[in-house]
């Protein structure tokens, strides 16, 4: 978090990190990874998400992330490889096995050699970094943690993992609680610590918190290297006239009986970020979010695609130098993983 009595950004900045989720946050690494110079960007990625599939290692936050930055991404999902087959799931479904998560081919074959690799011992990081490399990504692409972390689901059937209960149960059965499992003992990677401890700037993409962010800051020497960083933290809402666009967040922030709109967001993020960057749609918003000390951009936050995600970049590394009379918060957020 940055001390905003000193910090007065007037170059475009070199090192910048990107916490990210799936969807949302691919979107906004496709933006920052045009902007910037190259090399500048590490994305650090959620794996909450992340399940086994027929003993196989799936991380659709990290792969979405590198689909995307790596122009393979299925423009129609947002997720998955454009134009995969799915000869591998057809013929599982005619065996009478588990069809209920869509992999494609391409797709098995990343989880395959992914789940091999880590056979032999190797760390996420490392695969995900020659994954990266070999698909040409032009940014450095981070799993927040090498230690599985996954985020569970409290409904009346018990808990479920995210994925058995997004997908397989198609987000149905009502949200009594969340944790992020083995969240507490698990830390950030070298890798991830040196990113941060060098960034000069934060930001916290447009992903869903209560299932991207917050598993990775979950995570306590993530915050700890978020508060020792001077680099300014930024987030950008996910919200566009105060909801949740698509996706499970507005369902589960009711069931939960969380507060909504940025007012929320910020809740949730305070102690971590001195600014936001709210929809234009939501500009009223922005008085409030001041008074509590936060630096607030309200522009054009919709990033259907790379055009809009590099506008959506440009206008925040032009507000940047602009910033500085924005006051820290202070109070850390509290950690919900639930019992
Ligand atoms: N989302 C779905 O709605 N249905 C699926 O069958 C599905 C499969 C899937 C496989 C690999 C992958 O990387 C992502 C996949 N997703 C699927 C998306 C994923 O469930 C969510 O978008 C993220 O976990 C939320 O960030």
């Amino acid at each position: 978090m940055a001390d905003t009595t000193s910090t007065c950004m007037t170059a475009m900045p070199q090192r910048v990190v990107l916490l990210a989720g799936g969807v949302g946050g691919a979107r906004m690494a496709l933006g920052l990874q045009a902007a910037l110079p190259a090399g500048a960007l590490t994305v650090v990625a959620n794996v909450g998400d992340d399940e086994r599939f027929y003993g196989l290692q799936v991380c659709p936050d990290l792969d979405t992330l590198l689909y995307t930055l790596s122009g393979r991404v299925s423009r129609s999902q947002g997720w998955g490889v454009e134009g995969d087959t799915t000869q591998v799931l057809q013929t599982l479904a005619g065996l009478g096995a588990p069809d209920w998560m869509m992999l494609g081919d391409a797709d098995f074959a990343l989880h395959i050699y992914r789940s091999w690799q880590l056979g032999q011992g190797r760390r996420l990081t490392a695969i995900m970094a020659e994954a990266a490399q070999r698909m040409g990504l032009g940014a450095q692409l981070l799993p927040v943690t090498d230690t599985p972390v996954p985020t569970e689901v409290a409904t009346a059937q018990g808990w479920l993992s995210f994925q058995q209960w997004f997908v397989r149960q198609r987000a149905e059965p009502q949200v009594c609680g969340l944790r992020y499992r083995g969240a507490t003992a698990a830390v950030i990677t070298p890798e991830v610590q040196r990113a941060i401890a060098a960034a000069d700037l934060i930001v916290i993409a447009p992903s869903n918190p209560l299932l991207s962010i917050e598993p990775m800051l979950a995570l306590s020497s993530l915050r700890s290297a978020l508060a020792a960083s001077r680099a300014p933290c930024v987030a950008v809402s996910p919200l566009i006239n105060g909801k949740a666009i698509k996706g499970p967040l507005a369902r589960m922030l009711s069931d939960l009986k969380m507060s909504g709109g940025n007012a929320g967001i910020a809740k949730r993020y305070q102690g971590v970020i001195d600014a936001l960057v709210i929809d234009a749609s939501d500009a009223a918003d922005a008085d409030a979010l001041r008074a509590q000390g936060l630096a607030v951009l309200a522009c054009d936050t919709m990033i259907p695609d790379q055009a809009r995600s590099l506008a959506l970049t440009e206008r925040l590394l032009q507000w940047l130098p602009t910033w500085r009379n924005a006051a820290p918060t202070s109070a850390p957020l509290l950690n919900k993983e639930c019992a």
